[in-house]
């Protein structure tokens, strides 16, 4: 384990937060060769310092007994693994995956990799994949995260990327705060926001809508507690209400968007008392958080997965950008939709084309010219890069049930635990003929499926860069060796990219190479940092993008000057209307089941969980239910429960509380199988999408609670 917390370090290096997406700068505190402490970086101007618990504590979930240090093979998922060396391992795998295309064609191996990896991880996937293997099927769990939101930007605004910038936090007055529990999850970032909040308590606002009241709804001046999936109506009525007040930006409007009418039109049906109706809100909240939101000189909105994991997720962003455009409160300091991303490096996925549709520099699959124009950096053959999308996350393992992808490659995420109705993600994974396996720990609920168990050096222990929410690229050093074996990610594809047979086209020996190789790619694309190298992010730290030149100083904002990356410079209002989520309560399924974070794990825990300073703040998951519904199941306050769906069951100790609105209950989904089969929330989700953006509807299905064991009368 981890050494003596204090004393005994050598030095400080410069790192980066491998969490969530706010993207902390972390001064990496050495002793002997190892990290034994963390701080934040005063220094990066993303974090200015500060950081979250869960990052103070990555010391001790590095080098834990169940790192995964060599790599494995067995011939069957029942049997034991033998111990193999790479070169076994590689050569091997390799021949497996050239007998599957051999004989079912490319598109019978697919990928599936992480927001976690570096982009220079991503890089060399994507190129491999797509390029030289021949598949589009290289998707991410983006897919269950940002997806909606990459989406939203671009049929609203023409492009994916956050608009605004940490720095708009500091001169905001209005914080519309939708979807999103900042304080738990992006815990930095809501710090900034009390202290903005704080330094201007009468004028500055903050509207929080959520089902829950969470800590960051707690904080907020107005709380919208709407029923799960009704944000669309709720956005259509704040606008109803703006036009209705004279608060929208009839300049803005007529120069530099287009179809208002059609916006105007829908959203008159939209009155605060029918979508009160709709919600199950007051409709004089409606009115109040429109007024707000309308009034305030600058209004940031902020949104995460109560926003995106929703088969209307796509339209819930549209939505919200209809609301930004409507007011000309977008492209200003303090102004935009700024979503907050899940993880790490989401970003970078996007701008390298990390899902089954995009290629590097928010270039897409279907786009012939972004096809050829990348074949020829990469120097094949025009047409090799299918114009076919690949199957996204769970089309993904849907098409493995089926048995048309025989070959699946997991790296670094482990969808046994995250992703929706587990027992179908489960039956897949039995169902292929190879799935391969790249992590860091094992064993997780996703390596008790593999056929190869491919150790990766985690944080600390490989190079690279990551992208925040703000598009702030963070170059990360290797400070530490990584135990055993282990490789980073992007020297196991490398070494795998030549095994099956693009040796020339794989010559990489350092991820610096990569990423030299990748910026190109973004030259002239929306995402352009041309401008970015390994040696000026040594050198001057963290650079917003776009930055298209070496002496370019990076964008604090995108739309400054109004004109948006739209055929004629416009932006699009999209009408929206409200739909119900698939999956509505009835009489055997009365309740709505919303699953989410606690603040102090991270996802599957295979690294939180390790640190018992975290585990013991919440060790075991629950079930968040609401005093009436309670009441009406007679159920008390930490009673066990049975949560029962259409795809399973869980079992957890009930948290009777008025903070959560009556007929939602609230599990969080950290706990999978592996922790004990009736803990994960998992069991019950629902794998329902949007049809846009294919992203599943994590945050409500139905459900039924029963209460299964008795406490002595007495303690009540
Ligand atoms: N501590 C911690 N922080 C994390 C992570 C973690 O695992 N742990 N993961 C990171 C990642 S990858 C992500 S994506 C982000 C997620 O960050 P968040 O999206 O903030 O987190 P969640 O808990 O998934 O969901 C947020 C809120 O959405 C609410 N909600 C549910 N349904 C609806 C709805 O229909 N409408 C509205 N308006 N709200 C709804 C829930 O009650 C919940 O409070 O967190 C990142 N940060
Ligand atoms: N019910 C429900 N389910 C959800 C959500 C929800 O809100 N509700 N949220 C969804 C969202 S937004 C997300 S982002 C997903 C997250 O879900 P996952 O991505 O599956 O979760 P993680 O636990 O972060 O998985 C990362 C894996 O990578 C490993 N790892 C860590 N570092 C490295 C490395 O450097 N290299 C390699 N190769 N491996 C590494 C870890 O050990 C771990 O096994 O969960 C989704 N699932
Ligand atoms: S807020 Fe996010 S990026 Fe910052 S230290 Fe915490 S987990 Fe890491
Ligand atoms: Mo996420």
């Amino acid at each position: 384990m981890n050494r003596e917390a204090n004393g005994n370090i050598d030095r400080w290096v410069k790192s980066y937060c491998p969490y969530c997406g706010v993207g902390c700068g972390l001064l990496a505190g050495l002793g002997d060769g190892a990290v034994v402490k963390v701080k934040g970086d005063p220094d990066h101007p993303s974090s200015l310092g500060d950081l979250c618990a869960k990052a103070v504590y990555l010391p001790e979930t590095l080098k834990t007994a169940d790192r995964l240090v060599h790599p494995q093979m067995r011939r069957c998922q029942d049997g034991p693994f033998t111990r193999v060396s790479w070169e076994v391992a590689l050569k091997s795998t390799a021949k497996k995956f050239c007998e599957i295309i051999d004989e079912h064609g490319p598109n019978a191996v697919a990928f599936y990799g992480s927001g976690q990896l570096t982009t220079e991880e991503y890089y060399v996937a994507n190129k491999l994949v797509k390029g030289f293997i021949g598949t589009n099927n290289f998707d991410t769990n983006s897919r269950l995260c940002m997806a909606s939101a990459a989406a939203g930007y671009k049929i609203s605004l023409g492009s994916d990327g956050p608009p605004a910038s940490y720095a708009d936090i500091d001169v905001a007055d209005c914080f519309f705060l939708i979807g999103t529990n900042t304080a738990d999850c992006h815990p930095v970032t809501f710090k900034r926001i009390k202290r903005r909040k704080m330094s201007d308590p009468d004028r500055v606002m903050i509207i929080a809508v959520d089902p829950r009241r969470t800590e960051t709804a707690d904080f907020a001046d107005l709380h919208l507690s709407i029923r799960p999936g009704t944000d669309i109506a709720l956005l259509n009525s704040m606008l109803h209400v703006l036009i209705r007040e004279g608060l929208v930006d009839q300049d803005f409007i007529a120069e530099h968007t287009r179809d208002f009418e059609k916006i105007r039109a829908l959203v008159e049906h939209y009155s605060p008392e029918a979508a009160a109706n709709i919600c199950d809100i007051p409709a004089p909240l409606i009115v109040e958080a429109a007024l707000i939101f309308g009034r305030a000189q600058a209004a940031l909105t902020l949104w995460s997965m109560g926003v995106n994991q929703s088969t209307v997720g796509v339209h819930k962003n549209n939505a919200i950008h209809n609301l930004h455009l409507a007011t000309g409160k977008i492209g200003k300091p303090g102004c935009g939709p700024f979503s907050l991303t899940g993880q790490p490096n989401a970003m970078g996925g996007r701008e390298v084309g990390g899902m089954a549709h995009l290629l590097p520099g928010y270039r897409e699959v279907a786009n012939a010219l972004h096809c050829e124009e990348v074949a020829r950096f990469w120097r094949i053959p025009p047409g090799r890069i299918s114009p076919a999308p690949g199957l996204s996350a769970l089309d993904l393992f849907e098409a493995v049930g089926r048995g048309e992808v025989k070959a699946v490659w997991i790296l670094a995420t482990n969808p046994a635990a995250s992703a929706p109705d587990t027992d179908f993600i489960e039956r897949a994974l039995r169902l292929a003929e190879l799935v391969v396996v790249q992590d860091a720990y094992h064993p997780t609920g996703t390596t008790q499926f593999a056929h190869v168990l491919l150790p990766a050096a985690q944080w600390s222990e490989k190079e690279g860069v990551m992208t925040n929410s703000e598009r702030r690229i963070t170059y990360m050093p290797k400070v530490a060796e990584a135990p055993g074996e282990a490789l980073p990610d992007w020297k196991i594809l490398t070494l795998f990219a030549r095994e099956m047979g693009f040796q020339e086209d794989f010559p990489y020996e350092s991820s610096e190479e990569l990423f030299a190789e990748l910026v190109q790619l973004t030259q002239g694309t929306p995402c352009d940092y041309s401008g970015a190298s390994y040696e000026r992010l040594k050198k001057e730290g963290p650079l917003q993008w776009p930055c298209p030149g070496p002496d370019h100083p990076g964008s604090v904002r995108l739309y400054g000057e109004f004109s948006f990356p739209t055929p004629d410079g416009r932006a699009n209002f999209i009408p929206v209307e409200h739909q119900e989520p698939f999956e509505v309560p009835d009489r055997d399924y009365p309740l709505v089941l919303t699953t989410g974070r606690v603040k102090n794990h991270w996802h599957t825990m295979t690294r939180t969980g390790k640190a018992e300073s975290l585990l013991k703040s919440c060790r075991e998951p629950f079930l968040e239910m609401n005093l009436a519904d309670a009441k009406r199941w007679a159920i008390r306050d930490a009673d066990f429960a049975e949560v029962i769906s259409r795809r399973g069951k869980a079992m957890v100790q009930v948290r009777v509380t008025e903070e959560i609105r009556p007929g939602t209950c609230f599990m969080p989904f950290h706990w999978g199988r592996q922790f004990g089969f009736y803990k994960a929330a998992n069991n019950l989700t629902i794998s329902a999408r949007d049809p846009v953006s294919r992203q599943p509807e994590l945050k409500a299905c139905a459900v039924r609670v029963k209460r299964i064991m008795d406490f002595p009368l007495e303690d009540n």
